[in-house]
């Protein structure tokens, strides 16, 4: 954190990022949960690799979270404690521009155009609006129009590649809908971005039901492995994890998708490929399997734990998190408004 001695040491490094003419790589994580290892693994990790090749943006969608219900008070804390998080996984401010998404208002001025520019019938296609839909009782219309703004947080930025986890590869496709769409009646003024889908991780499954993904807003939490639980807690979830009767340790996510989990998170933590864990793994029953996960996860998520507890009390933060709003307006102003220039809209 040393080297975080000046707001304009920041500017100065995303400039000279920016001059060198890199692609530009953004992400979000939306703050309706304690993030978990999935979070970790399907996106921030990933983050922390492109930081080092692309012009980074990581931003806090807050806005996304309010789609369905959230306690106001747990909401704000939240946001600052993911800030944290990003950091203590990895990503150095220095090389990342870390912003809040509501802190800019043009991020749901954009949306509007957008929704204005994309059919029910597309909108009503997202998967993860039904599954989502399915859990509630009070279906919000923010939940159905979330890809929308989330188009929107992309093509604000002309960002090249959304690393997303599998299940969110279909938004990033209808923001490139979007955008091809525009540009086809207004002539250019989006980047086209594409998904970058990990190899391995792309989908961290739930301990205690591995057919469904690990969420941070599930109900019960049994299954959900979070950044900042205890060892203990870690280790009782991965040894209660579900897996079959069989006891061989072979990685094949259709028949034994609770062990082809626990390979796919060591795998993923130990940055080798899944067959080399199944490899390593061949003669351990699965007890001694789910001990050595857990000995893994609880290495990686205590080092976390040590770096999140120096930077929350750190007054760095909110350092960063300035820094991160005044160069994202700079290039969200310029684009809604060229927007709305170009659909016609007052003395633009
Ligand atoms: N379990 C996961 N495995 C792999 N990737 C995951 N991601 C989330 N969970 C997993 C990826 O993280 C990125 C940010 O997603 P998000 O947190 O904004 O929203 P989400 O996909 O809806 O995540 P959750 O945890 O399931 O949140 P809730 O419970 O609030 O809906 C995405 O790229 C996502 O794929």
């Amino acid at each position: 954190v040393n080297i975080l001695k000046k707001k304009s040491y920041y500017y100065i490094i995303n400039k000279k990022r920016k001059c060198i003419n890199m692609k530009r790589v953004l992400t979000g994580l939306q703050p309706s949960g304690e993030l978990t290892l999935g979070s970790l693994i399907g996106s921030i990790s990933q983050m922390v690799k492109y930081q080092e090749e692309y012009e980074s943006f990581m931003f806090v969608p807050d806005m996304h979270a309010i789609t369905v219900k959230q306690d106001p008070k747990l909401l704000k804390e939240r946001i600052i404690k993911n800030v944290a998080l990003y950091i203590a996984c990895g990503l150095d401010p220095s090389k990342n521009t870390i912003y809040i998404q509501s802190e800019n208002l043009y991020h749901a001025n954009l949306s509007w155009v957008l929704e204005c520019h994309t059919y029910i019938g597309e909108a009503s296609r997202m998967t993860q609006f039904k599954d989502k839909s399915k859990k509630q009782e009070n279906v919000t219309v923010g939940l159905f129009t979330y890809p929308i703004l989330m188009a929107s947080d992309i093509l604000l930025y002309d960002a090249d590649y959304v690393p997303v986890g599998i299940d969110q590869k279909q938004h990033v496709e209808l923001a490139r809908n979007i955008a091809d769409r525009f540009n086809k009646m207004y002539g250019d003024t989006f980047k086209l971005p594409e998904p970058l889908i990990p190899e391995v991780g792309a989908k961290i499954m739930d301990l205690s039901d591995p057919t469904k993904k690990m969420s941070k807003s599930d109900a019960t939490g049994k299954g959900v492995i979070y950044l900042l639980d205890d060892e203990k807690t870690i280790r009782k979830k991965i040894m209660s994890a579900v897996t079959d009767s069989d006891n061989k340790v072979i990685y094949d996510p259709i028949n034994k998708p609770g062990i082809s989990n626990l390979l796919t998170i060591y795998s993923s933590l130990k940055k080798i490929d899944a067959k080399k864990a199944e490899e390593h793994f061949k003669d351990y029953n699965y007890g001694n399997l789910k001990k050595e996960v857990a000995d893994t996860v609880v290495e990686t998520l205590l080092d976390i734990q040590n770096k999140y507890n120096e930077i929350i009390n750190s007054d760095k933060l909110n350092e960063i998190l300035d820094n991160g709003r005044e160069i994202t307006e700079k290039i969200a102003k310029e684009k809604t408004y060229e927007v709305f220039k170009k659909v016609g809209f007052g003395r633009y």
